[in-house]
């Protein structure tokens, strides 16, 4: 009977190990780079086996409780064996807790490194405690050491050695957040990954482990807060009967350091409220926002605060009572202040009535109310000054507001990326406009410094990130779409990071070590987004999809209820020329940049040739910088992209033994379609420009296989997210 216990033991262990080491299994993606699989590498795997002998943690919080947790679960799928709690007579062990409530961290003497990392930053260190080597990960609270855990965890996944650990990292940003443009009726605005993860019609009582797996990666890459809802926003969530479940999400995500924030619609007290106005100066609309925000902290103690779209893309706000940004947004900052609530105002503003760029009109309302926020309220920038296009010039709000804390606004989720068919990279997108220099204190004087607040001294910093995320198994519909999400995180979390070094992590966790596979598949990461560029809108094009779902190019689209809305409006191609003059011959938005990039983007020979048309109309024979014609270059660039999404193809072809069949058959048919779009974009473009032009497609550039009439035609329905 004992031997028949022993043998099956052996029998279990040995088919566990087997499953865990497989590495074509299939696999849908859920378990996103937090998987935890079996290291292969023996001698690796035997290091760390000697280096963690058992666990040391004294303090039982709850957030402690969840880094425990998860240390439990990734080093029973790394290494095989369960890690057992124990005391410190053992060397080799790891010892989790602040000095707060871990004595033996306390007589540490870390007091020094500590102060330096502030709440959030961690260290993890080997080190000698009573005689015996340890691992110690520590921090100034909680939330800090379960950010010290993940990463800990990474340096497993990531196959990295562990014996001479002197780590040491802080967040360069405060707040980390996601904003989900979802829906109360779960449809997701330019979501095409399924429907909204929250599910409001089980909530409060359904607590689906999808919530604590959001959070757990969520806290795995730092990100510290999320906007539930919509920034056009529903005034039902701030009703009793949806507050109720806005709190059992919050409870949910408390243990992971995710703070909630909401979506707050300006004219609620009229709306909900029967208040006769919104106006932000009515003393009654104050009390109401005032009572409204207590009523929220009644159920969510740490509360972060709003996010507010108002005056744009028809949404209420205080100019509809004559008032400005500030009023309104400094009523509700007032609202959550106490409680130590943020507001955070979004800047993305433009009127189709104002008969000005659409370039210009953010920095034109925002830039005169600089010095009259209050100090909780940040004001949220968009990238670039139109609409999260492939490729935008930085906003020139950043740099214009020195006494007012500007906040990044990102679009994780592919809106103008190719939605969830296109296998798009960001980290180079996000990178280009956080090293972007504003020239506004001198040389050096980068977007991500003002972000961090390091330029301008700002007490508030932040920066967001529309998700990608939905219910589909995989989270983000196209599995690299991952990849944006996590690089997003990090990013917020320190900016300086490559994105080489972003990807190669993601890659690591998310497929395997193998060099064989991560050299290729990495380059195809960071080439793609300029790949996306080349066949959507290169040289500065921007604002030529399709109509209303952005989904497939549409450069020809015009007469629409909105001039800003059709694409003509931005290209202004002619038999003359194509591009936006914004320099002092055309709209000026130029102007509103320091000097020093006025000098350089000024003129078409210094400017950088991936904004050109943004800033310049050009005559189609006008020679760049390659000796070709603008003409022709921009048929070069359009066929290049496209023939490297073939090359993308091949790139994945090539790494299929590494990865398991469903995951890579699922890239492989996003690629083929990837592919398709790419040469719709192409073609398409192509030969609409063409009838201004005048020219042929160079030689050697194989020709559109259908008549432009075929394209202006297409019409595809029921795109998701619209
Ligand atoms: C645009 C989207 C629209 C959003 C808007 C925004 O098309 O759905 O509501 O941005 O950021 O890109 O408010």
């Amino acid at each position: 009977m004992l031997m028949n216990f022993k043998f099956l033991a052996i029998y279990l262990f040995v088919l566990f190990t087997t499953i865990l080491s497989l590495p074509v299994i299939a696999d849908d993606g859920y378990r996103l780079w937090q998987r935890y699989d079996f290291v292969q590498d023996q001698a690796k795997r035997q290091a760390y086996l000697a280096n963690l002998t058992g666990l040391v943690i004294e303090g039982n919080s709850p957030t402690l409780t969840v880094a425990r947790q998860e240390l439990v679960t990734g080093l029973a799928g790394l290494l095989g064996k369960p890690l057992r709690l124990t005391s410190l007579n053992t060397a080799g062990v790891l010892i989790l807790g602040t000095p707060q409530n871990t004595s033996v961290i306390k007589n540490l003497n870390l007091a020094v490194k500590l102060t330096a990392l502030g709440p959030e930053g961690f260290l993890i260190l080997s080190a000698q405690v009573q005689g015996k080597k340890a691992t110690v990960i520590t921090a100034n609270s909680d939330v800090g050491v379960l950010y010290g855990t993940f990463h800990f965890l990474k340096l497993l996944q990531t196959n990295q050695d562990i014996t001479q650990l002197n780590i040491s990292s802080a967040p360069k940003i405060q707040r980390r957040i996601l904003n989900h443009w979802d829906n109360l009726d779960r449809t997701v605005e330019r979501g095409y990954a399924g429907f909204s993860i929250w599910d409001w019609h089980k909530l409060p009582d359904y607590i689906d482990q999808r919530y604590i797996d959001y959070a757990r990666a969520n806290a795995s890459i730092g990100i510290n807060g999320t906007v539930l809802t919509n920034v056009n926003a529903n005034a039902l969530i701030l009703t009793p009967q949806y507050l109720v479940k806005v709190k059992a999400l919050a409870d949910a995500f408390r243990p992971y350091g995710l703070k909630v924030y909401l979506t707050a619609r300006f004219s609620a007290p009229v709306e909900m409220g029967g208040l006769k106005t919104a106006d932000p100066l009515d003393a009654q609309v104050k009390t109401w926002w005032k009572n409204k925000a207590a009523e929220i902290y009644s159920y969510v103690p740490d509360f972060g605060g709003f996010l507010v779209k108002a005056n744009s893309e028809g949404q209420p706000g205080p100019q509809n009572y004559g008032r400005s940004h500030a009023d309104g947004a400094n009523m509700l900052a007032d609202a959550v202040a106490e409680k130590g609530g943020i507001v955070m105002w979004r800047a993305f503003v433009y009127d189709n009535k104002v008969p000005d760029d659409r370039a210009k009109q953010a920095y034109t309302e925002f830039k005169p109310l600089d010095g009259q926020f209050r100090k909780n309220v940040l004001v949220q920038v968009k990238n670039g000054p139109i609409d999260f296009q492939p490729r935008e010039p930085f906003h020139p709000l950043f740099g214009a507001m020195p006494q007012t804390p500007l906040m990044m606004e990102f679009q994780i989720t592919q809106e103008y990326l190719g939605q969830a068919t296109n296998l798009v990279y960001q980290a180079p997108l996000y990178k280009e406009t956080l090293d972007a220099d504003t020239h506004v204190k001198g040389a050096g004087s980068t977007v991500a410094k003002v972000v961090d607040g390091s330029l301008h001294q700002y007490e508030l910093t932040g920066m967001a990130g529309v998700a990608n995320i939905g219910n589909d198994r995989n989270w983000t519909g196209h599995l690299f779409g991952q990849a944006n999400w996590y690089c997003f995180g990090r990013l917020a979390w320190d900016h300086t990071l490559s994105s080489e070094k972003i990807a190669d992590e993601w890659l690591r966790m998310t497929f395997t070590n193998e060099a064989t596979f991560l050299n290729p598949i990495n380059k195809m990461m960071r080439q793609s987004r300029e790949t996306l560029v080349n066949y959507m809108t290169p040289l500065g094009l921007h604002h030529i999809m399709g109509y209303s779902h952005h989904y497939g190019p549409g450069p020809w689209i015009k007469d629409k209820q909105r001039a800003d809305w059709t694409s003509v409006y931005y290209h202004k191609a002619s038999p003359e020329g194509i591009g936006f003059d914004r320099t002092v011959t055309g709209s000026n938005a130029l102007a509103q940049y320091a000097p020093g990039v006025q000098q350089q983007f000024g003129k078409p020979a210094t400017c950088p040739e991936e904004f050109l048309l943004w800033f310049h109309h050009v005559k189609w024979d006008y020679k760049v910088k390659s000796g070709r014609s603008l003409w022709d270059e921009l048929c070069q660039r359009y066929y290049r992209g496209a023939a490297e999404v073939g090359q993308m193809r091949q790139t994945w072809q090539a790494a299929q033994a590494y990865v398991d069949a469903e995951r890579f058959n699922h890239v492989k048919m996003l690629l083929l379609i990837q592919e398709k779009e790419a040469r719709w974009w192409r073609d398409a473009c192509v030969l609409y420009f063409q009838t201004f032009a005048q020219r042929p497609i160079p030689a050697g550039l194989e020709k559109p296989s259908q008549t432009l009439d075929y394209y202006v035609k297409q019409d595809p329905k029921f795109v998701p997210g619209n």
